[in-house]
């Protein structure tokens, strides 16, 4: 069935920044009968708090973060089929990338796929996108949705610069924001219409959007 010391072992080569060595023991695991959640939430993403605590007290530096995250893109693309796997039933278009300034995208990818298995139509757009190209996007695919991440302090008011060109050029786009450094607080006060503190509430959040209108 799998267990605690498996995962304990996925998290451990992720620290170890064995990309190769991640992917195959997350396809074992798998494999066993673990389920993803499990793999993703104990394994994974635990592992890069780990690695945001050890950059933080300066054990760590930039290439190690990359390495880990190299590491931590591995097991997700095994992963993949299972996050977004979903019964295929068109519930809306949202259009998702991570602001100007940061690069930032393994959470914003997974609430991608979480919306794709959902039945979301999800255009992501990457990183780096400025206000001017959430706008292009959200036209472009009428999108329902626009989804905004941020994982820095100070790319945060590229977040409240977005929300404030859709409402300028676009009213009635409804917004969704979230990443790490982003609160409930801050999503009211820049006026965005939901706040998600992780994948699944995004799921959650976009299906009650779309029920409501
Ligand atoms: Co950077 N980094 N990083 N980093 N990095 C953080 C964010 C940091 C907290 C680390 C630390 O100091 N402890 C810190 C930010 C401090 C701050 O601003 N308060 C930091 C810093 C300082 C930096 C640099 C400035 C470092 C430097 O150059 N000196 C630099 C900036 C580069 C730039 O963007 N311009 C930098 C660079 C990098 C790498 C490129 C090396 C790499 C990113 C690789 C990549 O993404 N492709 C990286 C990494 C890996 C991290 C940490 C360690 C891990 C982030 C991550 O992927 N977490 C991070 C520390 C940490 O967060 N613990 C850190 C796992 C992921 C699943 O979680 O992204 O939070 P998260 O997503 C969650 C939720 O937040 C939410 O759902 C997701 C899934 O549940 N969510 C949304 C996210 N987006 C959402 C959108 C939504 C809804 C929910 O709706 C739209």
């Amino acid at each position: 069935m799998g267990g605690f010391m498996a995962v304990q072992d996925i998290f451990d080569t992720v620290l170890g920044f064995d990309a190769d060595r991640v992917a195959q023991k997350v396809t074992e695991e798998l494999n066993k009968g673990t389920d993803f959640s499990k793999i993703l939430n104990d394994g994974l993403i635990r592992a890069m708090d780990e690695v945001g605590r050890r950059f933080a007290a300066g054990d760590y530096f930039l290439p190690e973060m990359l390495q880990s995250a190299r590491a931590m893109k591995a097991g997700i693309e095994v992963l993949r089929p299972h996050i977004a796997s979903g019964n295929g039933e068109i519930r809306g278009t949202v259009v998702i990338a991570t602001v100007k300034g940061d690069l930032h995208d393994i959470g914003k990818n997974l609430v991608a796929m979480m919306l794709e298995g959902a039945g979301f139509s999800v255009f992501n757009l990457g990183v780096n996108v400025d206000a001017a190209g959430f706008l292009r996007a959200a036209e472009e695919h009428t999108a329902d949705i626009v989804c905004i991440s941020a994982l820095l302090t100070t790319t945060m008011p590229a977040i409240a610069e977005t929300v404030r060109l859709l409402a300028e050029k676009r009213p009635g786009t409804r917004t969704m924001v979230g990443g790490a450094p982003v609160t409930h607080a801050f999503a009211e006060r820049i006026g965005a219409t939901a706040y998600a503190a992780d994948a699944p509430e995004a799921v959650e959040l976009a299906r009650r959007i779309m029920v409501m209108g």
